[in-house]
């Protein structure tokens, strides 16, 4: 059985299998590093057939997220201590007012998949929250999703208060949400917007030199 299997079980959304696949790798010594690079394969290539003009759906990706957190569940007592180089720290959060988080949690996953250590703040997150995360964090990105109309002026708060706290010049600023577009990330003051996960993941990995 090829690491590729585990790779093609995640594109699959076939979740069994991968879980077993997983834990048969494990019990037969393969490299925790080299499990986690086949899942993380699996999703690069989910991801890459969805948004526009894709053929994957959106309840594959929230599938897909589902099922590379279980494999991780599995994979990370093997890979703690060993040397998983993060790609980059990331702080996600979606602005404050608003409770949406399936397309935050699947841009998490999808970051996660992709190797970049994700801290999640979770939903309706106050501007203070994003300031006392990136002053203890020190993230070279900040990602906020919105989904309301109503979002957009948090955004735009959220953005002047990082300012204010002269963290701006630190960490680029992505929004994401069907809502956002060229305009709104001008009037917030973004770096950039996306509204499909496999473009924001595209702009981070560009942003910290990450070859795709
Ligand atoms: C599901 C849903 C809900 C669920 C949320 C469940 C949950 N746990 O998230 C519930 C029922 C709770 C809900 C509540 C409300 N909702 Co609602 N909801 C939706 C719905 C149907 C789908 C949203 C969704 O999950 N989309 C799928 C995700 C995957 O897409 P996405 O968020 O854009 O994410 C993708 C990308 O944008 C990107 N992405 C997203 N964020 C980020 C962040 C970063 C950093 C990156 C890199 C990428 C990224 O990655 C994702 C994958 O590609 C939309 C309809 C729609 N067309 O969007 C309405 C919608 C967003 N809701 C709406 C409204 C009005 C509400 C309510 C105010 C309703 C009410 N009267 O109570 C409340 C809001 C409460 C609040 N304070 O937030 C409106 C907003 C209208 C507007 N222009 O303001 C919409 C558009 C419906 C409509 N047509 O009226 N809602």
């Amino acid at each position: 059985m090829s690491l590729e299997e585990i790779s093609k079980a995640i594109t699959n959304l076939e979740e069994e299998k991968v879980l077993k696949l997983v834990k048969e790798k494990l019990d037969s010594h393969e490299d925790p590093i080299k499990i986690l690079d086949a899942c993380r394969r699996g999703m690069a290539k989910i991801g890459s057939e969805s948004g526009e003009g894709g053929t994957v759906f959106l309840t594959d990706l929230i599938m897909a997220g589902e099922i590379f957190k279980e494999a991780m569940e599995i994979l990370m007592p093997k890979l703690v201590g060993s040397t998983t180089k993060s790609l980059g720290k990331v702080i996600i959060g979606t602005v404050e007012g608003d409770i949406h988080n399936i397309g935050k949690d699947i841009a998490i996953n999808f970051l996660k998949a992709e190797g970049f250590e994700v801290i999640d703040l979770g939903v309706n997150v106050p501007a203070q929250k994003f300031i006392d995360a990136i002053k203890e964090n020190n993230p070279p990105v900040v990602g906020m999703s919105g989904l309301l109309t109503l979002s957009i002026e948090p955004m735009k708060k959220t953005i002047e208060a990082i300012s204010n706290a002269n963290l701006r010049g630190k960490v680029k600023v992505i929004i994401g949400g069907e809502r956002t577009d060229q305009n709104v990330c001008d009037y917030v003051g973004a770096d950039a917007w996306v509204n499909d996960v496999n473009k924001g993941v595209k702009i981070i990995k560009n942003w910290m030199e990450v070859e795709s």
